[in-house]
This record gives structure tokens, sequence and C-alpha cells, in this order.
């Protein structure tokens, strides 16, 4: 295979890779867009593929082998590389993504290359061995970021912080000390608690919004449809650059405390639009109830 050849093979099967690990960090398993960008990587990767085999005619890869554990292949990285690179975002998922992926590219690599070359002994051995090695460091990776074992750490910090911030606001503004004030706690378990708030319609209410997990959150306050709206936004990955105000993120072990008052009685949703938070029930309703 000629150098340009071998280069542009390269560059598409690994930008067909890295299309569907980014599939994988925005939303693999929610957004069309996302599932549109891995398509693209899985054909990518092909292209990347097919050109290597034009190249080197050699017969050690086969049509078939290469199309159909091509998809296999692919997807398997991406779910490797993409799940490495999104563990702290979202732990649950990338510790069985990463091992699965690990599987699934092993076995494709196998069977398109390796075949005559290793004898099934080996593959298993090494299959088993390293598999068992990315699974426990997923595992180890995962209680780590979602531990229970410091939650009175957790306590004490997210106090600890929200008074400090709740001192500096009552002594900069004698208004905000004197409004109700709403706690909202959200963690690693991807709930918010209490997850059904309730206000009184045109009194202003201080949400005070504490993290205590170990991964960022936002809450998002709106109807059912500035909610679809904003879902989209950080589905697509645009959110980041226009992220309405209506969403307070929290970065991790922190809190943030916001003035609000909401006009009109009646129900609106409240989520967490990180990816995959809102999916495994990161959400809520918050009552605005009309003044009395
Ligand atoms: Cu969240």
């Amino acid at each position: 295979m000629n150098l340009p050849t071998a280069h542009f093979a390269t560059l598409c099967k690994y930008a067909g890779i890295s299309f569907i690990a980014g599939a994988v960090n925005h939303g693999f398993f929610s957004g069309e867009r996302s599932l549109l960008t891995a398509g693209i990587g899985v054909l990518a990767y092909l292209l990347g593929g097919i050109l290597e085999m034009r190249a080197s005619p050699d017969g050690s890869q086969r049509w078939v082998d290469l199309l159909g554990l091509g998809i296999v292949s692919s997807i398997g990285l991406g779910f490797f590389t993409g799940g490495l690179q999104h563990f702290p975002d979202s732990p649950a998922r990338s510790a069985w993504v990463v091992p699965l992926g690990f599987v699934m590219s092993l076995l494709a690599y196998w069977l398109m290359q390796g075949r005559d070359r290793a004898p099934l002994r080996t593959v298993l051995g090494y299959g088993l061995g390293a598999g068992a090695a990315v699974l426990a460091g997923s595992l180890i990776a995962l209680q780590m970021l979602t531990g229970v074992d410091d939650h009175d750490h957790d306590h004490d910090h997210a106090h600890a912080s929200s008074t400090q911030a709740a001192t500096a606001a009552s002594a900069v503004s004698a208004v905000s000390a004197a409004v109700r004030e709403l706690r909202i706690e959200m963690d690693d378990d991807m709930r918010f608690s209490p997850s059904a708030l309730t206000v009184v319609a045109g009194e202003p209410v201080k949400l005070v919004v504490v993290n205590r997990g170990k991964l960022p959150h936002e809450l998002v306050i709106g109807t059912a449809a500035e909610l679809a709206e904003h879902q989209r936004e950080m589905q697509s990955g645009s959110a980041a650059h226009h992220h309405s105000d209506s969403a307070i993120s929290v970065e991790a072990r922190q809190s943030r405390e916001v003035l609000r008052t909401f006009d009109k009685s009646g129900e609106l949703g409240i989520a967490c639009f990180q990816p995959g938070h809102y999916e495994a029930g990161m959400k809520g309703t918050l009552t605005v109830s009309p003044r009395s």
C-alpha cells in the first residue's frame, strides 16, 4: 500500500472510531443526531477498512468479514474509547460500555484478522484475562466516582458551603434573607430531593440548589415544551454555548442560590439534562399554586 492510501485509510478508520466515541459521549442512547454521527462513524471506518483491503489484496481479509465484523469492531472501539472519555460524566453507563467495547472489538479483530494466526486458546486467555482487568478497572472507577462510603463527608461539605453562601447572601441583601428558602439536593443516583416542589405564584423564593454528588448536575425549570427544547440543546452539544438562564448548573460538591419568582400558577417540570441524567430519572415537578 502506498503511503497516501495507507494514511488516508488510517484517517478514515480513526475518524470513524472517534465519531462513534463522540456519539457515545453525547448521548448515544438518546439523541437522534448522535445515532447519525455513529452511523457516519461506522461508514468512515468501513471505508478505511475497504481501502486497506483493496491496497493489499492478499486474501487475508474477506469482504464479508470486513463489512459485517467491521461494524462490530468500530462500535466496540467506539464504545471502549468513548466510554473511557465519558467515564466521569456517566460512570454507571461507562462501567458496562467500556468492557462491552473491549469484548466486541477483540472478537471482531480476531474473527477478521487473527483467526488463522491465533489459536482459540490464546484469544480466550487474553480475552478473559485482559477483559477481567478492564471490567475490574471499570467497576473500581464506578465505585470511586459514585461511592456512597463518604456520605457523611458530603453532608458536612454541602452544609458548610450552603451556610457560607447563605451568610454572604444575607449580608448582601436583607431582602433575600427574608424570602422563603427552598432547598433542592441533587445526587449521583440521578434524583432531586425533594422531587416535588411547591411555590406560591408571585412570591419570591430563594432556591438553594445543592449538588451532593461527584458529577456536575443542573436544575432546569420550565414547561414541558421548554424542557424538551433544552434537552434538544443539550443533546446537540450546543447548550454549553447558549445555556439558557433557566438552567442552574452546579459543579460537584457545590451549591448555588438563585432568587426566583414564578408569576403564573400551574405545573412546571424540573430536570437535569447532563447526558443520560434525565433518562435515568433526574426529573420532578414544581407546582406554582395561585396566590391565596
Ligand atoms: Cu444530573
